[in-house]
């Protein structure tokens, strides 16, 4: 077998280094199938539910098929059944469905093993897992349901933040690693950033 074909890769949209915080919404270039798969190819936040209006953060990533908004103040994000304090305009990755996944292309600058966080909020529990170089890290990593039977507002029940110091862990060797970021039950969870801490 051969292939002459251009190699298409999946590569960082912005450095992101680990230690440290990973955005979710700087996810690889590269388009659906190789820098993600998402289940539509309408980017369900920016331009359709956060209108084209020349405010960037409603126009983050327009054209792909991954779902971006960000969170938002006048008791949308802010509101009173968040687990955890709240910035306004922060973008995250929404509208998430099992089968979805999103690469990572980051820079390791420290082989080791590494506690994994996460700021987000899970309409139900959920699941999710990491590969490294195309093979499974983590197994599957629970995500606690941030539903709130008081929420009065049905909608709101996408928009109870909750911070997790640890998820999970995974072992990283220093270098350039692609992570991908498996959607694997539930799906109904929005993810702003993830955090990882040497051990
Ligand atoms: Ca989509
Ligand atoms: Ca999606
Ligand atoms: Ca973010």
């Amino acid at each position: 077998m051969s292939c002459s074909c251009l190699a298409q890769t999946s590569k960082a949209l912005k450095p992101q280094q680990i230690p440290g915080k990973i955005e979710c919404e700087l996810y690889d270039q590269g388009g659906e199938g190789i820098a993600y798969h998402d289940t539509d190819a309408v980017n369900n936040g920016s331009g359709k539910l956060n209108p084209v209006n020349g405010n960037p953060l409603n126009e983050f990533r327009i054209n792909e098929g991954v779902d971006i908004s960000y969170s938002k103040a006048d008791d949308i994000d802010n509101n009173p059944f968040n687990k955890v304090p709240r910035s306004i305009g922060d973008l995250y990755v929404g509208w998430t469905v099992p089968t979805e996944w999103i690469n990572y292309t980051v820079e390791v600058t420290k082989s080791g093993t590494y506690t994994i966080g996460l700021l987000y909020t899970a309409n139900g529990d959920g699941e999710i897992s990491i590969d490294v170089n195309g093979k499974d890290a983590t197994g599957k990593m629970k995500i606690a349901s941030t539903h709130d039977d008081k929420e009065p507002i049905d909608w709101r029940q996408w928009h109870h933040w909750n911070s997790s110091a640890s998820i999970g862990t995974i072992k990283l060797k220093k270098g350039k690693q692609v992570l991908r970021l498996h959607i694997v039950s539930n799906g109904n969870m929005n993810f702003d950033y993830l955090t990882f801490t040497a051990q």
